[in-house]
């Protein structure tokens, strides 16, 4: 679907020309039209030089439409420039962002964004400061700033690497978390040899699971080299997923693993089997084959990715850009230079917040 704006002197007689001869001619506003080459089209009429053209049919059909449009004359123009042109930055920026959002929660945040939830915070903590309140000021801009390890995730997803010996359930632990096969599952130890990316969301936000071969010793070059894509995985991870078996006593293997990744949620999987013999560290019971536990799981990982929830309207930064001058907004207060204070303030709210 795309909606396409037709903009310029004429635009509502240029759209008409195109449309295929209404049977009720006292269509104005809103009507659901067909364009000359066959493709339908909602038209919404909002002036005469202002027309929306809503699109179905994918990609192929809205290119028709897009070139009778340019057979009539039409000019493409780039969206971000046209934002860039008549909105104001933090606008613009929001804008741009809401493209991205992967899910209606990021969209929804996204969206109070664009309402002007953080150009009215930062023109808010702008005249706390120059009101000679620069504690209430650092106060605010302390809790925008709390946000912004989540809120970066806002368009990027978070990493949540499955770790763990051969054989303990990684992949099938991944598929029941996406709610499809994504990774092959086999008896087999060593099934998994490449680090598989899965993207899904969990409580609202963009997660991409990486699926990762078993960690053992082994001669075999491309079970070293899966060993070792797992290791690059594991060292950029926004959080790791250790799996163990519950079926199989706790080994040192897997305190070793456990000991390099302390931050780890440990899984005892395979909790539909009689459980093995002996003690093993606090964990959640899951089995991925029946789905036991996995509620709590995905409820765990939530948590552990946004320990904060965002209450609703709440303003926050989303790029990397606006999380820094925040920051250098909230030192330049510390040691009392007030007027770049403010200015980073006038410049966050005044300057362009991507990159193309
Ligand atoms: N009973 C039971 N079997 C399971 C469970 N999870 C996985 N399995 C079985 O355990 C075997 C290995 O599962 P995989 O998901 O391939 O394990 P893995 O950790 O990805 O294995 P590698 O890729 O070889 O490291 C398969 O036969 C699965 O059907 C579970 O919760 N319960
Ligand atoms: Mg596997």
């Amino acid at each position: 679907m795309a909606t396409l704006l037709v903009e310029g002197s004429g635009a509502a007689a240029a759209v008409d020309r195109l449309l295929v001869q209404s049977e009720n001619p006292s269509d104005k506003g809103l009507s659901v039209r067909r364009i000359a080459n066959g493709e339908q089209v909602v038209v919404c009429r909002v002036a005469e030089d202002v027309v929306r053209l809503h699109c179905h049919g994918g990609r192929a059909a809205i290119g028709r439409i897009i070139n009778a449009l340019r057979q009539a004359g039409g000019q493409v123009a780039d969206w971000k420039q046209w934002a860039t042109e008549r909105e104001d930055p933090l606008h613009a920026a929001a804008r741009v962002a809401l493209v991205e959002a992967p899910t209606r929660r990021t969209a929804g945040i996204l969206l109070n964004q664009y309402a002007g939830a953080l150009s009215k915070a930062c023109t808010s903590i702008r005249e706390m400061i120059d009101n000679g309140r620069t504690h209430d000021a650092r106060a605010k801009l302390d809790e925008l700033l709390e946000y912004a390890p989540c809120v970066l995730h806002l368009t990027e997803p978070w990493r949540v690497v499955v770790a763990g010996r051969p054989n303990v359930g990684k992949s099938s632990l991944v598929n029941a978390l996406a709610g499809f096969d994504r990774a092959i599952v086999h008896a087999q130890p060593g099934t998994t040899r490449d680090a598989l990316t899965t993207a899904t969301a969990i409580d609202g936000w963009p997660v991409e699971l990486i699926d990762t071969a078993g960690f053992h010793t082994t001669d075999d070059p491309i079970e070293q080299a899966g060993v070792r894509l797992a290791e690059e995985r594991l060292a950029k991870a926004d959080l790791v997923v250790l799996v163990t078996d519950a079926a199989v006593s706790w080994s040192k293997d897997d305190a070793a693993l456990l000991a390099a990744w302390p931050g780890a949620i440990l899984i005892h999987n395979k909790c539909d089997l009689p459980s093995a013999e002996g003690r093993r560290p606090d964990g959640l019971r899951v089995s991925a084959l029946r789905g036991d536990g996995l509620p709590d799981l995905i409820s765990s990982l939530g948590v552990r990715l946004v320990p904060c929830p965002l209450p609703p309207g709440q303003a926050v930064p989303w790029t990397t850009q606006q999380v820094d001058a925040l920051r250098s907004t909230t030192e330049a207060l510390r040691i009392g230079q007030t007027d770049q204070a403010v200015s980073l303030l006038g410049h966050l709210l005044t300057t362009r917040h991507w990159s193309e």
